[in-house]
């Protein structure tokens, strides 16, 4: 492991512009189960692809708000990790780094990384299930959806199975990709799309890929560096030696 983390940091002495792109495992060390989980509790027997659509929510809004409220109680219940504070802090060290993600748990911000792409949005948000009104200041526990001023019930503001990702979110982390030289694929399992394309579109640009993950997944195929291991582990080891062999230690 010693090496591979040597040749990653040899990769970010040279980075001009850094992308680090997230999925589920890299909250996985906060304490939030991922997708690949299985589902702890009363929510065991529910699938998350079947709860994290439109028709899920519309067959059954009091059980798809109620699992959003326990995970939302759940991401203000634990502290960004070890690997989301190595990500802010590598930004401070390098010309340039973007954090995209497709997790909605608002950590990497918690940690201090700005300007964090959320490919998938937030829980934290909301707006109405119709007209996508933004709804500010829900109150907490309760048992089903509330209704937006228009009268639509009210939904957190993810991205969901079958809906388009926003936009202006989606061609930012297009871009980046396209231009970035170096691209982290932290945590991720690959599966979900269009937010797995990323790691691809980065390599036929160029770009170095360096994915840190305790499992091989389908990106492994086309890494320059594969790092088998948890990224609250491997994250602050790859910015400890890159801080040593650049003297930028504060
Ligand atoms: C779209 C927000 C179309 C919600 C999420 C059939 C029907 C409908 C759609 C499709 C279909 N077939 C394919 C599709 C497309 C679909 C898709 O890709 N499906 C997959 C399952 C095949 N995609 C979509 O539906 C997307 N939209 O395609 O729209 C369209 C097009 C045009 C016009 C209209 C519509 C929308 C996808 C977004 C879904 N929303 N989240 C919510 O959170 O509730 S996805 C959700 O699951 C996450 O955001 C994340 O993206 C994904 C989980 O993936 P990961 O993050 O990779 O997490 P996972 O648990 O899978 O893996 C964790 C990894 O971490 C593992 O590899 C593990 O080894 C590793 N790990 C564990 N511990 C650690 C670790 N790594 C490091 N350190 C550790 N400690």
């Amino acid at each position: 492991m010693q090496q591979l983390i040597e040749k990653t940091t040899q990769l970010l002495t040279t980075a001009k512009s850094v992308v680090v792109f997230t999925g589920a495992g890299v909250s996985k060390e906060s304490g939030i189960p991922t997708f690949r989980d299985a589902q702890e509790g009363l929510w065991a027997n529910y699938d998350p692809q079947t709860l994290a659509t439109p028709e899920g929510f519309a067959a059954n809004p009091p059980l798809v708000w109620q699992w959003y409220e326990w995970r939302r109680q759940k991401v203000r219940d634990v502290e960004p990790n070890a690997g989301h504070l190595a990500i802010a802090k590598l930004a401070d060290l390098v010309p340039s780094l973007s954090v995209v993600t497709q997790n909605v748990d608002g950590l990497h911000a918690r940690a201090g990384s700005k300007g964090v792409l959320e490919l998938h949005g937030s829980i934290a948000r909301h707006f109405c299930f119709d007209k996508h009104h933004q709804a500010e200041n829900i109150e907490d526990g309760l048992k089903e959806p509330p209704l937006c001023h228009c009268g639509s019930m009210l939904r957190p503001a993810v991205v969901w199975f079958g809906e388009s990702l926003p936009a202006k979110v989606l061609d930012d982390a297009f871009r980046l990709s396209k231009e970035c030289d170096l691209m982290f694929v932290v945590g991720t399992a690959g599966v979900v799309y269009p937010a797995a394309s990323l790691p691809y579109i980065a390599k036929d640009a160029g770009a170095k890929v360096v994915e840190i993950n305790p499992e091989p997944t389908p990106i492994t195929d086309i890494a320059d560096v594969f790092l088998p291991g948890y990224s609250g582990q491997v994250l602050p080891q790859i910015v400890t030696m890159f801080e040593k062999i650049t003297g930028s230690h504060p």
